[in-house]
């Protein structure tokens, strides 16, 4: 399915007063208080957000799933996908593709589509936390830590074979979580588990092309239950120092036990020079993968006001940084859901840029905390949805994504076509 550009339009008719009553509001607002709209504006319309090839469909937990209609199943399919999130909010302009989930047959037919559909390709992801059919030796327990030489071998080559992949497409990256681990106190050797995983990593780490990034992502537990060899952002920095410079370290925010300080992690990452990138979902009690900004959109401003405070000009586009959704959206329409996190993080990221950073800097040394607060909390109170939809409207968007989506019946049209 296709979106054409008078559905676009005849929705945007329908709203574009009552936008630009917000719109300008707004803006005369901010102008007062020192703000440059243009320039927020530009900022949102650059900053894309990653669709992992993975979040098309409905999740499920290990107790069940409950698949919805007229999901995509070839990976052409949920490129389709991404390509009509891209249509409606002009900011899911990426992929992020998953070795072997979404291997495809033809690598250049699929890099033409995405150029058809303006849609480039960020990190590659591998996988070796799973067993596939036909695979020579398990991972039951464990891939780059594992204690056999062999089964190490298969999970290193299995990473050169995404990078190939993923050359082809024209990705930079390449993440690598594993669900390495231990269930049970003793049954492991910390240390040489550790010194495996680097030596896994360093074959890898040689192999990566001159303008590519690999990143560690750390997880506390899962399937691990008593220790993961990644589990927090220390161990995932050592091996980024140990490894070198185009080794980075990837926040995926659902990987941090209960009440984690995340955007102090963020800040002491980009600090050394060793932020990668983000998955980003919510969560209330550890990796629940719930829709970006339905729980803590606090916790995920505090972040992006670290990132705004540390990358140059604060411009996201241009950090290098990987920006990925990884949510699973159990029970709700998978583009609906994308549609609703990519909202939540450009609103996080625009409600950043209008800090008063000087004013912040005055209170901070002069330990003026009810000041900080001030400040802090008046840009996140500020509602700037306006110019999210200003942005969009810019680009050719739809003012109001969710409406759009179900006033043209999109799922609907998918499961016909698709059943
Ligand atoms: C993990 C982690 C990885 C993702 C897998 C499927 O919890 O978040 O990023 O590849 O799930
Ligand atoms: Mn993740
Ligand atoms: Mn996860």
């Amino acid at each position: 399915m296709l979106i054409n550009k008078s559905q676009i339009d005849s929705h945007n008719a329908k709203h574009e007063k009552s936008h630009l009553k917000r719109f300008e509001a707004i803006s005369s607002i901010l102008s007062d208080e020192g703000v440059h709209v243009k320039d927020i504006l530009e900022k949102l319309k650059s900053y894309q957000i990653a669709i992992p090839s993975w979040a098309l469909s409905t999740g499920g937990t290990r107790f069940g799933r409950f698949p919805g209609l007229g999901e995509p199943v070839t990976f052409e399919q949920k490129m389709e996908d991404i390509g009509l999130l891209h249509a409606i909010n002009r900011s899911s302009g990426a992929v992020s593709m998953h070795i072997p989930w979404d291997t495809p047959k033809d690598v250049k037919a699929v890099k033409q589509m995405a150029d058809a559909l303006g849609i480039q390709f960020d990190a590659m992801n591998s996988n070796t936390f799973q067993d596939q059919p036909n695979q020579k030796l398990t991972y039951k327990f464990g891939s780059l830590c594992n204690t056999d030489a062999a089964i190490r071998q298969q999970a290193i080559d299995h990473n050169l074979e995404v990078i190939e992949i993923g050359k082809q497409v024209g990705s930079k990256s390449l993440t690598v979580w594993l669900a390495d681990g231990a269930n049970f106190p003793g049954q492991q050797h910390q240390r040489k588990a550790f010194e495996r995983t680097l030596d896994g990593l360093k074959s890898i780490y040689k192999e990566l092309p001159e303008d590519w990034f690999v990143f560690t992502e750390h997880k506390p537990f899962e399937p691990a239950f008593y220790a993961t060899v990644i589990q927090d952002w220390g161990t995932s920095l050592l091996l980024a120092q140990k490894l070198g410079p185009k080794a980075k370290c990837l926040v995926d925010l659902g990987h941090h036990l209960p009440n984690c300080n995340i955007e102090q992690v963020v800040s002491r990452l980009i600090m050394e020079g060793k932020l990668g990138g983000f998955h980003f979902n919510d969560s209330k009690y550890a990796d629940d993968d719930l829709t970006v900004g339905s729980l803590r959109p606090y916790q995920l401003y505090l972040i992006f006001n670290e990132l705004v405070d540390g990358v140059p000009g604060g411009d996201l586009s241009k950090s290098g940084f990987g920006w990925m959704i990884d949510a699973s959206h159990n029970t709700k329409d998978p583009l609906e859901d994308l549609l609703q996190s990519v909202e939540a993080i450009k609103i996080a990221y625009a409600a950043a840029l209008i800090i008063d950073r000087k004013e912040l800097e005055l209170a901070q040394d002069t330990n003026d905390a009810v000041k900080a607060q001030e400040i802090m909390q008046h840009a996140f109170r500020t509602d700037l949805r306006p110019l999210l939809a200003e942005a969009r409207l810019q680009l050719g968007g739809a003012i109001n994504p969710v409406e759009f989506y179900r006033e043209n019946h999109v799922r609907a049209v998918l499961a016909r076509q698709r059943g």
